[in-house]
């Protein structure tokens, strides 16, 4: 007889305050050691606070898990030009929830965590680019904004350190590309967002051509807890070359769905525990480990660790931890159809193997989804996800084909079904609902 597997150790640390009322009050929020870090972290000096956020091995949260710290240490020393910090709110990868829920529950802990590193990168204004459609969200941030400067947080002379930081709660106009970091910037400076030719990287080059740092919420707001709590306890957390809690968004077919937070490295078949099962019992089928971006896994999947090497290693990615999860009854060809209607749409048309690519394979899918298929189609859509898979100019494209390569990849059977009408009602009828 096997052992019973130990439950998912669940971490409250950036969800802890989520659930006491009024958690997004400075109120509450100081009442729970909110604004304890800011002032030890105004004691110590830039230099100690981009080591310590190197040591605790903080990764960034916003998909790619660059090292926090080492993308700090990338700000140049001098003041020659002003230094920004610009955090990237503009959720809006597929299936992903956690950044906006993080603002609204705990708007707090992510202004602490601006201050902090806005001071360890000698930079005196922040922005907080806010996905445009969560006006709710923008009006949280700014109250809680207003809250700060009130209470001497935010403003000249912080706590009487010496430090002045201004942050600007910035709406987005509710483009996907804005996410991208040098996207971002653009749409910032009251462009169109595109994405820019990296390098040079924003640290050298990145708002008005000064250095800039781009981090996700969820990173700036880990911040204050690694200072409170130091880098050897936050490697308690997590795995060697992922540590730290991470907040997993489950969306689809589960009995719970919502954020948890667990440490990196946690499995799927732990987060289900967590979020009550498969709805209605119904097997799972495929789901998405880190948003429609990163290639989809199978019930096969159900023990890999949803770390970043774990995740890379079995054949996907990390990304957001949006895991989006599929049960018997949904058509793979279908849900893969709608997620490459979103890329063509959200295609910024600035490179053509994206902006053609997208707009072909969106055609071929949807000819193949209403019945009128053929299997030389499979091979065509393989062919134009490998013109646009690592010759595009953004992250975007290579995003846009994981739902198809991989959808072929475990499901072949199914698009193929599609060419025969009679195997394809199934795939019809979801494509009706
Ligand atoms: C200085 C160097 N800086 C890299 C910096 C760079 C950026 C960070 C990571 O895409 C991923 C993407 C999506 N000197 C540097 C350097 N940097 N080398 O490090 O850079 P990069 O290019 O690897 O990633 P990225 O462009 O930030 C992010 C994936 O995430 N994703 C979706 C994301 C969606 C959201 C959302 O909705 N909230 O974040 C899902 O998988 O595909 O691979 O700062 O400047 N030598
Ligand atoms: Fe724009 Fe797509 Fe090219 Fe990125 S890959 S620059 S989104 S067209």
């Amino acid at each position: 007889m096997t052992e019973p597997r130990k439950p998912a150790p669940v971490t409250p640390v950036l969800t802890k305050t989520w659930l006491s009322p009024r958690s997004w009050t400075l109120d509450t929020y100081t009442k729970l050691e909110g604004y304890t870090a800011l002032p030890k972290a105004l004691k110590a000096s830039p230099e100690q606070l981009v080591q310590l956020v190197k040591d605790s091995g903080l990764r960034g949260r916003g998909g790619a898990g660059f090292p926090a710290g080492v993308k700090w240490s990338f700000m140049p020393p001098n003041e020659d030009k002003p230094h920004y910090l610009v955090i990237n709110a503009d959720e809006g990868e597929p299936g992903t929830c956690k950044d906006i829920p993080l603002m609204m529950a705990d708007p707090h802990s992510l202004i602490e965590g601006c201050v902090i590193a806005s001071y360890a990168m000698r930079a005196h204004h922040c922005f907080i680019y806010v996905r445009g459609e969560a006006l709710h969200c923008i009006r949280r941030l700014n109250a809680a904004v207003r809250e700060a400067y009130q209470a001497g947080y935010l403003g000249k002379n912080i706590l009487d350190s010496g430090f002045d930081l201004d942050i600007v709660v910035h709406p987005g106009a509710g483009a996907y590309i804005c996410g991208e970091e040098t996207a971002l910037l653009d749409s910032l400076e009251g462009r169109r967002g595109q994405p820019r030719l990296k390098p040079p990287f924003p640290a050298a080059a990145g708002l008005y051509a000064a250095p800039t740092t781009v981090n996700n919420v969820e990173t700036i707001a880990s911040v204050p807890f690694i200072v409170n709590g130091g880098s050897d306890w936050f490697r308690e957390m997590g795995t060697e070359k992922s540590p730290g809690p991470k907040i997993y968004s489950i969306s689809g077919h589960v009995e719970k769905p919502g954020q948890y937070e667990a440490p990196l490295g946690t499995t799927l078949r732990d987060l289900l525990e967590l979020a009550g099962g498969m709805k209605d019992g119904i097997p799972l089928k495929f789901w998405t480990p880190g948003g429609s971006s990163t290639p989809m896994f199978t019930a096969e999947h159900l023990d890999v660790p949803l770390d970043f090497e774990g995740a890379a290693e079995a054949g996907s990615m990390l990304g957001t931890t949006a895991v989006q999860v599929f049960n018997e009854t949904v058509s793979v060809p279908w849900a893969v159809m709608k997620w490459t209607q979103f890329y063509k749409h959200e295609s910024c048309g600035k490179c053509t193997p994206c902006r053609e690519g997208t707009y072909w394979l969106t055609q071929i899918l949807e000819r193949m989804v209403a019945g009128n298929g053929t299997e030389a189609d499979i091979d065509t859509l393989l062919d134009v996800c490998d013109n646009v898979l690592g010759r595009s100019f953004c992250a975007l494209g290579d995003g846009a084909v994981s739902p198809i390569t991989s959808g072929i990849q475990y499901f072949r059977d199914e698009f193929l079904a599609l060419c025969d009408k009679q195997k394809a009602a199934p795939a019809l009828a979801g494509a009706q609902a």
